[in-house]
This record gives C-alpha cells, structure tokens and sequence, in this order.
C-alpha cells in the first residue's frame, strides 16, 4: 500500500515536471531565458537621460513592460543588464582633457567611443526601469573604470560577469534579447550570447538604437553571425 501511495505521489510530481517543462520549452524543446538590455533611465526621452535614445517615451516603456510580462508568464526566467559606472569612468567625455561628447579616442588598442556621463552607480537615472520582481538576477557591467563594457557577458578587458553561468545554472538553451540600445548594448549582448553557444532572438521592435546607420549595421552584422532579427515577440 505505502509503496503504491509513493509511486503514485512520484508519478504526479513528475508529470507537474513535465509540464512546467513543457510550458517553459521552445517548439525545439529548448529552454528559453530573455535577457532585457540596459532599460535605464539615462537611455530613455522618458525620464530626460543624458544619452536618451530617440524613441525611449512612455509608449516604448508600455510596449517592453507588456512584452515582459508576457515572456514571464510563459514561464522563461528574465535577466536584465544593468551598466553600473563610477563617476570616473573612461567612457565619459568630461573625464578626458579636451575631448568632447562622441569623440572616438584608443584605449586599450580598441576604439572608445566617449559618452556624456551616464548610469553612475547609485544614481536615480541608472535605475532599471522595470519592476524589479521580474527579474531572476540583474546582472551589472561597466563597473571597471578603465574598460567599457557594452556586453552583459564581458567587458573590453577580457573579465566576465556572473551571466554565462546564472543562465547555465537556469539550464537556459536560447535568448530573446532586446532592450537599450541595438547598435551597442544589445548588439554586443546578443554577439556575445550567439559566440557562448546560446540560440538567439533579438526583438527589434522592442529595441532602440543611438544612431541610424550603426543601427542597421548592427542588425546586419547580428544577421551575419546566425542571430535572428524579429519585430515582435511571437504571439
Ligand atoms: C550603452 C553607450 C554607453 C548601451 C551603454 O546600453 O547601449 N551605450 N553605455
Ligand atoms: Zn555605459
């Protein structure tokens, strides 16, 4: 009798597991994670940001939250990035003699792009702006001040950060990345998921990016390296 009652609480417990599974698996049976790119104040016309990214107002933020919450809903564990500066910082303009605003300098041997001082850590514009509870983790990046990070995976000196192995302990297979902004953040963000072996998905009409034509560089470029570029998450 106890024997049966054990295979019977087993077997229920295991169809629960196949179902949750299957609920949380893309049609390939892969599980998928979403990672949501730098959704910043200091990126976004909503909240005046010092580098705000045409396009980033009230209607995109309703767009992303929904869009998120629906991806939640469907069981997918959702990270975020967060770039997390020290005030001096080396991609800021104003900490370089003479350089202004979108100079390009050499750092390292790589090209720096130098940007107006944004998402200095503990500052109110370098908040996420999406409900905290969705998230599994917020991974933070950009916190070395003598290297840029434009990745959630890595920054240009080579460190990685925790996000590689947070999605490997989630068991996660593919990404959808999008976010903030598509010819920087998201662009690096999902080149480096696509190289760590990750299938990816990058939503385009859930991203904004700094300028036109590194915009469509970068779309072409992910393109180029297997990632697939949709306008919307699937209904
Ligand atoms: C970003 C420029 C500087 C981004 C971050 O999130 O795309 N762009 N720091
Ligand atoms: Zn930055």
């Amino acid at each position: 009798m106890r024997n049966i009652c054990l295979l019977g609480i087993s077997l229920a417990f295991g169809m629960i597991y196949l179902a949750v599974s299957a609920f949380t698996a893309a049609a390939d049976g892969a599980k998928v994670g979403v990672i949501v790119v730098d959704l910043q104040g200091d990126f976004t016309t909503l909240k005046k940001g010092s580098l705000a990214v045409a396009g980033t107002d009230q209607d995109y933020m309703d767009k992303v939250t929904a869009a998120t919450e629906a991806l939640r809903k469907r069981g997918y564990p959702i990270f975020a990035t967060q770039d997390w500066h020290p005030a001096d910082h080396v991609s800021f303009y104003t900490n370089h003699k003479g350089k202004k605003a979108f100079d390009v300098i050499d750092v390292a041997g790589k090209k720096q792009v130098l940007w107006p001082p944004h998402c200095v850590q503990k500052t109110e514009n370098a908040k996420v702006l999406l409900d905290n509870k969705m998230f599994v983790a917020v991974v933070q990046k950009g916190k070395d001040k003598k290297y840029d990070s434009y990745s959630g995976f890595q920054d240009d000196g080579g460190a990685k950060t925790e996000m590689n192995q947070l999605l490997k302990k989630n068991g996660i297979q593919e990404l959808i990345v999008y976010g903030l902004a598509t010819d920087y953040c998201v662009k690096a963000t999902a080149l480096d998921a696509a190289k760590a072996g990750y299938k990816v998905t990058v939503i385009e009409g859930l991203s904004k990016g700094v300028a036109p034509d590194t915009t469509a560089k970068a779309l072409d470029e992910m393109k180029q390296l297997g990632i697939a570029i949709k306008p919307q998450i699937d209904s």
